[in-house]
């Protein structure tokens, strides 16, 4: 019998279909079924501030939800080392097409499985195209896959030589532009660059600076924790000065991008050699990745798989296609627009209650909590808001000293709230709700160690309840696929 199908709204072939396979999924994997509807209904009940995520549309997830997972695909359209991807071919150019049509690219690769991938695959690229040193040319000509061992070793000592300039991880830089205990750090020398110190901003003349003395191969600039604008053109000065690759990772804005938000030296496509994002941030597609180049790139960016990746994955792509294709439609661009509205009420919203936030605003999707001046980490925020229904993650503010565990910040995002259809004065409010909480909220005592916890907190009982029916009462006007009749349990 049938358990989510919908007795009304037949007329919508995307909700019929997505609970047709509720559905199916119920009665051949309940414990499956269950947890995506328990999900479901946790998404509906809880403030979605995560910064990284949003809410897909059901066209997006249907798109995956076939047999092209089953095809293998390795290497790109019409050059593939298996038989059989003609159908596979016509799906990634079509992507690959809406893609450079979106951010106006000379070049895109829609393979990377995420942004960390985009980035390994960027990294390889460059190194392979523009070291020049003496032995490494006749190297990175060949096909990796047909060098000796010997060579190999010898190509992977040149490489590691390479010097890759990024903004550091407490300053809002993303694991993969160099943190020490990512890869990105063991195949590169990495360098990083911070924001300044008193206005929290990026420093040009700073980063210029750096640049001069370390000469990196690849400046990077991009970011997962950087509230405000990039000028992309005194970073390709930079670059263009000591003769770097300017890469940039847009994986955070790429919404804003392509919603025509940020603009002219905002928008990094002209500026930058190669741009890599994810797809499903601000873009709000599916969970992936992707790699813009101009064509001098293009050739190795391509060579993404096998080189880096693991097989392509075709359903993916095909749901990447119809991400592309939403973000190309004129509403997105009144999206974006209003998710920075959005963050920028949010960001007024905590600093007139007395909240401090990071560079005291905001130019983007993000606004981060500095909670450096309160007797509290951002792990103790997190779980305090998490209870009362707001989903945020803790994240490290400029020279942070709790480091990257504890935190003494809180990230949140506008994207997915945005997409939920919640405007400015909503903002207002979940920032007062936000402030109910942290304005009450104190570390817990670990008697044992007579110390105060870096995690544990007491929040009083009637604060957390008040906060929490105020998320409901919210959320109660801006239901989440409302078209999915899936009754709360
Ligand atoms: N996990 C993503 C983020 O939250 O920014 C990037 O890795």
């Amino acid at each position: 019998m049938s358990q989510f199908h919908p007795t009304k709204n037949l007329k919508n072939s995307a909700v019929i279909a997505y609970l047709a396979a509720l559905d199916h999924l119920k009665l051949v994997a309940p414990e499956i079924a269950d947890q995506i509807v328990a999900e479901l209904q946790d998404q509906r009940r809880s403030l979605k501030l995560i910064a990284s995520e949003n809410y897909s549309s059901l066209s997006v997830q249907l798109a995956m939800g076939n047999l092209l997972t089953d095809k293998y695909c390795e290497g790109y359209p019409y050059h593939r080392f298996y038989a059989g991807c003609e159908h596979v071919d016509a799906i990634e150019q079509r992507a690959a097409d809406l893609a450079k049509q979106l951010f106006s690219a000379d070049h895109a690769y829609v393979q990377p499985h995420s942004g960390a991938d985009a980035n390994l695959v960027a990294l390889w690229s460059i190194l392979i195209q523009r070291v020049q040193q003496p032995g490494i040319e006749k190297l990175s000509k060949k096909n990796l896959d047909e060098l000796s061992v010997d060579e190999y070793e010898q190509l992977r000592q040149l490489l590691n030589r390479q010097t890759l300039l990024g903004l550091s991880l407490h300053s809002g830089g993303h694991l993969t532009h160099g943190y020490r205990h990512n890869v990105s750090a063991k195949m590169l020398r990495a360098v990083s660059y911070d924001v300044d110190p008193k206005t929290q901003l990026l420093d040009y003349g700073r980063i210029a600076e750096i640049a001069r003395k370390e000469k990196p191969l690849i400046l990077l600039a991009g970011y997962s924790a950087y509230p405000r604008l990039i000028d992309f053109a005194k970073m390709r000065e930079i670059a263009d000065e000591v003769g770097a690759v300017l890469m940039v990772d847009m994986a955070h804005f790429s919404g804003l991008v392509a919603g025509g938000v940020f603009k002219g030296v905002h928008h990094p496509i002209e500026y930058a050699h190669i741009v890599t994002s994810t797809t499903h941030k601000t873009l709000r597609g599916p969970r992936g990745g992707m790699v813009l180049c101009k064509n001098e790139f293009a050739d190795a960016v391509n060579k993404g798989c096998p080189l880096i990746l693991g097989g392509p994955l075709p359903h993916v792509i095909a749901a990447k296609a119809i991400c592309f294709q939403e973000a190309l439609a004129s509403d997105f661009k009144d999206y974006a627009a209003r998710i920075v509205k959005n963050s920028q009420a949010l960001a007024e919203g905590l600093m007139k209650r007395g909240l401090k936030v990071v560079t005291n605003g905001t130019d983007n999707h993000l606004v981060l909590l500095d909670l450096t001046e309160l007797p509290l980490t951002g792990r103790q925020a997190e779980l305090a808001l998490r209870e009362i229904g707001v989903t945020a993650n803790r994240n490290m503010v400029p020279f942070d000293t709790k480091g990257p565990w504890y935190t003494a910040g809180v990230r949140l995002g506008t994207a997915a709230l945005t997409t939920r259809g919640m405007g400015p004065d909503q903002m207002d409010h979940i920032a007062h709700i936000i402030h109910t909480v942290i304005r009450n909220l104190k570390p817990a005592t670990i008697e044992e160690r007579g110390k105060l916890s870096l995690a544990r907190y007491i929040l009083d009982e009637a604060i957390a309840i008040r906060a929490r029916s105020m998320v409901s009462e919210l959320l109660e006007h801006y239901p989440l696929y409302p078209e999915l009749k899936i009754e709360e349990r």
